[in-house]
């Protein structure tokens, strides 16, 4: 084994790889086989022999305005000297407020009563727990159905499982909550293939969908709908023209909440701040997490329509209108790397870059239609996807094989089923994206 991590000065390399149990990762496998970073800057990883990694993924959706940034750095060191550490339950620092009205100032008008979390996952469990909170809260406490969509994610806790559609996430975990039920996804490759940007086809008939599970359920059960506006981890499954008109009619018209979940579109990806204002549609909640802080400091948020805040307020005759929250909800830490990465994002108006460098992003990623294997290619913003015909009978394989060539290759993207996902840092360049392109035209000429 003569890979790089093996070639790391002993002084780096950790003594053994065995106990941390890493997580999404075939952890023998990959111990036998280790691909490792160690520093980051720009739209760079380096590889401990010192080898630079174009960073295609932002992380993991997550570094938006790239890596290293020194406003943050410095944002996150003052913060951890002046207040390491205090606790939102009934005792406030001037940071979390002063970050939650910020947010506000990006959200969708009236979409700005700010709860803070720690992660996406817990964003979305926090956000489904609000919606039945707040029905009860009017006094129709029968409204308690969530409701998701095949090949959603939503995180990995109870909640978001539940209402996530993809099935290898749920099989090892029971019954999971009771009371759920899911729309149909809205990848149509046969008639939507090589869209670009938002796809012609689908889009009345697939949110018609939910009209059918109201008709199964009654309305007067359902609490919610949460939906990635664009699904990410799936594999990049954008929403058909019409679709989130539709789905917002739809709950309008039933007295159903509707749950955006904006973890990976949240900050920017799609080219306004939030993908809710992209396609001008106003969900009562927005999740997010990832860029809010450009991941320098773990964090999430759950956005609340005044109505839901104002209605718990009222309706909580004394006391805690709300029974939920973290030890670590509005950290300072984390508040001072989003403020500073919201002063990075207006300062260097990135969001304007993302508009900007859409269509050349769109004709790079698009040029990629003739190379071996691929069956569709699909984006907007700074989202890429690229959909490879499965190797027979072993799915998953082909991707996965590309993932690896493209990191040997020096270039990170994400795979999941025989999808490779594309999201680079906005800070990258027209030159990067073709380099971008080009090794993966390369990688996928010399793939089975
Ligand atoms: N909602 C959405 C829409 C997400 O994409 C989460 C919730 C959960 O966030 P946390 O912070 O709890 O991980 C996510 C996470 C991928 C990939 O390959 C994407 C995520 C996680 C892991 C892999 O695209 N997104």
């Amino acid at each position: 084994m003569g890979g790089p991590y093996w070639r790391m000065p002993d002084m780096l390399r950790p003594n053994s790889l065995d106990c941390y149990w890493m997580p999404y990762t075939p952890n023998r496998a990959f111990k036998a086989d280790p691909r490792m970073v160690v520093r980051a800057e720009g739209v760079f990883y380096y590889a401990p022999d010192g080898r630079a990694i174009l960073d295609g993924s932002s992380g993991l959706w997550c570094c938006a305005a790239g890596h290293g940034r020194a406003r943050i750095v410095e944002a996150v060191q003052r913060a951890a000297a002046e207040l390491d550490y205090a606790t939102s339950f009934n005792l406030g620092h001037p940071i979390a407020f002063e970050f939650a009205n910020r947010l506000s100032g990006i959200l969708p008008d009236g979409l700005d009563r700010i709860f803070f979390t720690n992660s996406g996952s817990e964003s979305v469990d926090t956000a489904l727990k609000i919606a039945l909170a707040y029905h009860r809260a009017r006094g129709k406490a029968g409204k308690f159905r969530l409701i998701g969509r095949e090949r959603g994610y939503h995180g990995v806790n109870f909640g978001g499982v539940s209402v996530g559609g993809i099935m290898r996430n749920r099989k090892p975990y029971g019954p999971l909550l009771a009371g759920v039920d899911h729309l149909p996804h809205t990848l149509d490759i046969a008639r939507n293939a090589f869209s670009r940007g938002l796809p012609e086809h689908g889009g009345v008939e697939f949110a018609d969908a939910l009209e059918r599970l109201i008709g199964l359920h009654d309305a007067a059960t359902i609490a919610a709908v949460i939906v990635e506006p664009i699904a990410g981890s799936a594999g990049v499954i954008l929403p058909p023209k019409r679709y989130l008109e539709r789905l917002r009619e739809i709950c309008s018209r039933n007295d159903i909440l509707l749950i955006f979940d904006e973890v990976i579109t949240g900050f920017g990806r799609t080219g306004q701040a939030f993908a809710a204002q992209t396609f001008d549609v106003k969900p009562d909640m927005i999740t997010m997490a990832k860029a809010i802080t450009n991941a320098a400091v773990p964090m999430g948020a759950v956005a609340v329509s005044r109505e839901i805040y104002d209605t718990m307020l009222a309706n909580a005759e004394t006391g805690i209108e709300l029974f939920h929250g973290y030890t670590t909800s509005g950290h300072p830490l984390a508040c001072a790397a989003g403020i500073a990465t919201l002063d990075t994002f207006r300062d260097e108006k990135l969001f304007e870059r993302v508009r900007e460098l859409a269509p050349y992003w769109e004709g790079a990623i698009h040029s990629l239609r003739d190379a071996p294997h691929v069956i569709d290619i699909r984006n907007l913003g700074l989202i890429g996807g690229v959909e490879l015909e499965p190797l027979a009978g072993r799915p998953t394989v082909r991707a996965l094989e590309a993932f690896r060539k493209c990191f040997d290759a020096g270039l990170l993207i994400r795979c999941t089923n025989d999808i490779l996902a594309f999201s680079p840092p906005f800070i990258i360049e027209k030159s990067q994206i073709d380099q971008l392109v080009e090794i993966v035209r390369g990688v996928l000429k010399t793939i089975d």
